[in-house]
C-alpha cells in the first residue's frame, strides 16, 4: 500500500467517493486539509461565511442529488454554529457528511483554544459520530461515514480530524464504499395482511412522508392511492411525495391542531408511508388517530414504525419497492365492488377539490389589489413568472399555504422545504439545490425573519455566481409566533379576553433585505406594487445571476 499523509488520504477518499464540492468555512484547525486541497483540482471549495450556511448548502445539495454531500467546518466554536443546520439534516434524513478539524491530540491535556469533544457535540444529531486517531484510519472512517449517510433511513454523520492525524504518514489503501443495495422488500405475510385490510376498507386514508420521495416512490404511491380511492394527506413534509394537483391530494395535516383528528376520524384503515406518525410542535390533548382506525405503516425507518400508535401491520421496506408490491397485491385482493367504490370515492374527491379551488380563487380575487400586497397575490404573480422546470426552496413559514395553492408540485424534486424547523435552511439550501441541478432554475421563497439566520449565503451566491432567485416575504414580523401566541391564549388557555403585546415578534425597523443583498453583491429590487412582481422575477431569472426580490406583503393576522 502507498505511504501518504492523512490529509492526502482524506482528499483522495473524497475524490474516490465522487465528491464534487466541499461546503465549508475554514479555521486554523482545518489548515492541513486546506493545504492538501490545493493539489487536487477535482474538488471545488464553496466558501461560506458562517458554518450554518455551509451545512445548509450541503443539505440542499445532498437532497437534490440524492447523494451524500461533504461539509467541513471549524472545531468546537464553528461546529456549534453548524449544529442548527445539522439538526435539520438529522430530522429530515439528509445524507450530509459533516467534518471538522480538531486540536493535535498531543496537546489535549492542556485543553487547547477552541477545542472540545466534537463527537459528543454531534452525537445526538447524527447516525454516526467519530474522531479519527490514526492516519491509517482515514479511508475506513470516510468510507463508513459515506455508507452510513446514504443507507436508508439516510441521515447526517460527523467525523473529526485532529491535526496530527492529517500530517502523519501511514500505509494507506484508498478504496471507496460499494453502491449499497437498499431496495428491501416487505415481509410476505405482512404484505398479504396489509393488502387484505386495505382491500376491504370502506374509507381508507393515506398519510405520506418524505421517505417516499427519498426512495423515488411517488409513482408507486399514486398507483396505490388511485387503486384505493383514498384521500392523501401529508404529515409534515418538505419534498414532493404526491402530486399536489392530483384529485386525491388533500394537503398537509396540521399535527399541532386537534382538527387533524377530525380529518382522520372515520377512516377505517390509515396507510402511513415513509412518514413519522406523528411529529408535532404543540401539545394536543387528544390522540390524532382514532382508536377505531387500523394503522398500516410502510417505512424504511424501523424506529418510526409502531413508535407512538398501536399498529395493525408494520412493513419494513424500501417505500418504492413496498408500494409496488402493495399495488399488485391490491389488484388481486380488491373485489369488483370494492374497485367500483374506490372509483366513486375518487370522483367525489375530485369534485370536492374543485369546489375548494373555486373558494380559493374567490379569496384571491377579493384581495387582488390589496395594499400592502396580499400573500396570495404575491404567490400568484411568482407562479406565473417562474420558468418551466423551476425548483422551489421553501422557508416561507406563514406564507407557505398561499405558495402551495399557487404552485403545482407534481414532479419529484420540484419542491424542497425546511425540515426540522431550525430557521436558516433556504438561503443556503437553495444554493445547494442549484449546484446539484445547474440546468434548472431555482426560486427560494423565504420569510423576512427566516432569511436573516443565514443571510450571508447571498455573498456566496454572488461570489460563486450561483443564480438563485430569492423572493422575500417581507411582512415585518415573526408572524407565526403571533399566530401561535393567539392559539396559546385562545385554544390552550381558553382566554378570549387577554390581548397579547406580541413581545419580540415585530420588526420595529422593517428589514431592508434589498439593501442587504446589494451590500453582499446580489442584485435586488424592492417591491410594493404587485404588478411589478412578475416582470422583476422574469428579469432576474433572465439575468443568469443571483437576485433578490424584497416583497412587502400584508402581515396582519
Ligand atoms: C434557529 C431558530 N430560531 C428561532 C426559531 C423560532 N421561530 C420559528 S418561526 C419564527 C419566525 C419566522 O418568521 P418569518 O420568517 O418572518 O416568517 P413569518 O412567520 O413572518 O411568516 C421563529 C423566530 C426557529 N424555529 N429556529
Ligand atoms: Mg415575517
Amino acid at each position: 500500500m502507498p505511504v501518504m499523509t492523512g490529509k492526502e488520504a482524506l482528499v483522495r477518499m473524497l475524490i474516490a467517493e465522487g465528491v464534487e464540492y466541499i461546503f465549508g468555512n475554514p479555521g486554523t484547525s482545518e489548515t492541513p486539509m486546506m493545504d492538501a486541497l490545493q493539489d487536487f483540482s477535482h474538488i471545488k471549495y464553496i466558501q461560506a461565511l458562517q458554518e450554518g450556511t455551509a451545512v445548509g448548502m450541503a443539505d440542499g445539495y445532498a437532497r437534490a442529488t440524492g447523494r451524500p454531500a461533504f461539509a467541513n467546518i471549524h472545531i468546537a466554536g464553528g461546529l456549534a454554529n453548524g449544529i442548527s443546520a445539522l439538526y435539520n439534516a438529522y430530522r429530515g434524513g439528509t445524507p450530509v457528511v459533516l467534518t471538522a478539524g480538531n486540536s493535535d491530540t498531543r496537546m489535549l491535556l492542556s485543553e487547547p483554544t477552541l477545542s472540545g469533544d466534537l463527537v459528543e457535540m454531534t452525537r445526538q444529531y447524527t447516525k454516526w459520530s467519530h474522531e479519527i486517531h490514526h492516519p491509517a484510519d482515514v479511508p475506513g472512517a470516510v468510507r463508513r461515514a459515506f455508507k452510513e449517510a446514504r443507507t436508508p433511513p439516510t441521515g447526517p454523520v460527523f467525523l473529526s480530524f485532529p491535526w496530527d492525524t492529517m500530517d502523519e504518514q501511514a500505509d494507506i489503501d484508498v478504496t471507496p464504499g460499494g453502491p449499497g443495495y437498499f431496495r428491501t422488500r416487505p415481509d410476505r405475510d405482512a404484505l398479504a395482511q396489509a393488502s387484505q385490510l386495505l382491500a376491504q376498507a370502506e374509507n381508507p386514508v393515506i398519510v405520506v412522508g418524505d421517505r417516499i420521495a427519498q426512495s423515488g416512490g411517488m409513482e408507486q404511491m399514486i398507483q396505490v392511492a388511485e387503486r384505493l380511492g383514498a384521500k392523501v394527506f401529508a404529515a409534515s413534509f418538505s419534498e414532493v411525495n404526491f402530486p399536489t394537483s392530483h384529485p386525491l391530494w388533500s394537503g398537509m395535516l396540521n399535527t399541532s391542531s386537534p382538527v387533524t383528528r377530525r380529518l382522520l376520524s372515520g377512516a377505517d384503515v390509515v396507510l402511513a408511508v415513509g412518514a413519522n406518525v406523528f411529529s408535532s410542535f404543540l401539545y394536543v390533548d387528544v390522540p390524532l388517530l382514532d382508536p377505531e382506525s387500523k394503522l398500516v405503516h410502510l417505512d424504511s425507518a424501523s424506529r418510526e414504525v409502531e413508535k407512538v400508535y398501536p399498529t395493525e401491520v408494520g412493513l419494513l421496506a424500501d417505500p418504492a419497492t413496498g408500494l409496488a408490491e402493495l399495488a399488485d397485491a391490491l389488484e388481486q385482493d380488491m373485489s369488483a365492488p370494492a374497485k367500483e367504490a374506490a372509483a366513486t370515492r375518487m370522483a367525489e374527491l375530485a369534485e370536492r377539490r374543485r369546489r375548494a379551488q373555486d373558494e380559493y380563487r374567490q379569496r384571491l380575487q377579493q384581495r387582488w389589489d390589496n395594499s400592502p400586497i396580499a400573500v396570495e397575490r404575491m404567490m400568484h404573480e411568482l407562479a406565473a413568472a417562474v420558468p418551466p422546470g423551476t425548483i422551489v426552496a421553501d422557508e416561507a413559514i406563514t406564507s407557505r399555504p398561499a405558495l402551495m395553492q399557487e404552485f403545482d408540485f407534481d414532479e419529484p424534486g420540484s419542491l424542497y422545504g425546511i425540515q426540522g424547523g431550525a430557521l436558516g435552511w433556504a438561503m443556503p439550501g437553495a444554493l445547494g439545490l442549484k449546484l446539484a441541478q445547474p440546468d434548472r432554475p431555482v426560486l427560494a421563497v423565504v420569510g423576512d425573519g427566516a432569511s436573516m439566520y443565514t443571510v450571508q449565503a447571498l455573498w456566496t451566491a454572488a461570489t460563486f455566481n450561483i443564480p438563485v432567485v430569492y423572493a422575500i416575504c417581507n411582512n415585518r414580523a415573526y408572524r407565526i409566533l403571533k399566530v401561535n401566541m393567539d392559539i396559546y391564549l385562545k385554544r390552550m388557555l381558553n382566554d378570549d379576553e387577554r390581548v397579547s403585546e406580541y413581545t419580540g415578534m415585530d420588526f420595529a425597523n422593517a428589514l431592508d433585505l434589498a439593501a442587504v443583498a446589494q451590500a453582499l453583491g446580489v442584485a435586488s429590487e424592492k417591491i410594493t406594487d404587485p404588478a411589478q412582481i412578475g416582470p422583476a422575477a422574469r428579469r432576474m431569472f433572465d439575468s443568469g445571476k443571483p437576485g433578490l426580490l424584497d416583497i412587502s406583503i400584508d402581515g396582519s393576522l
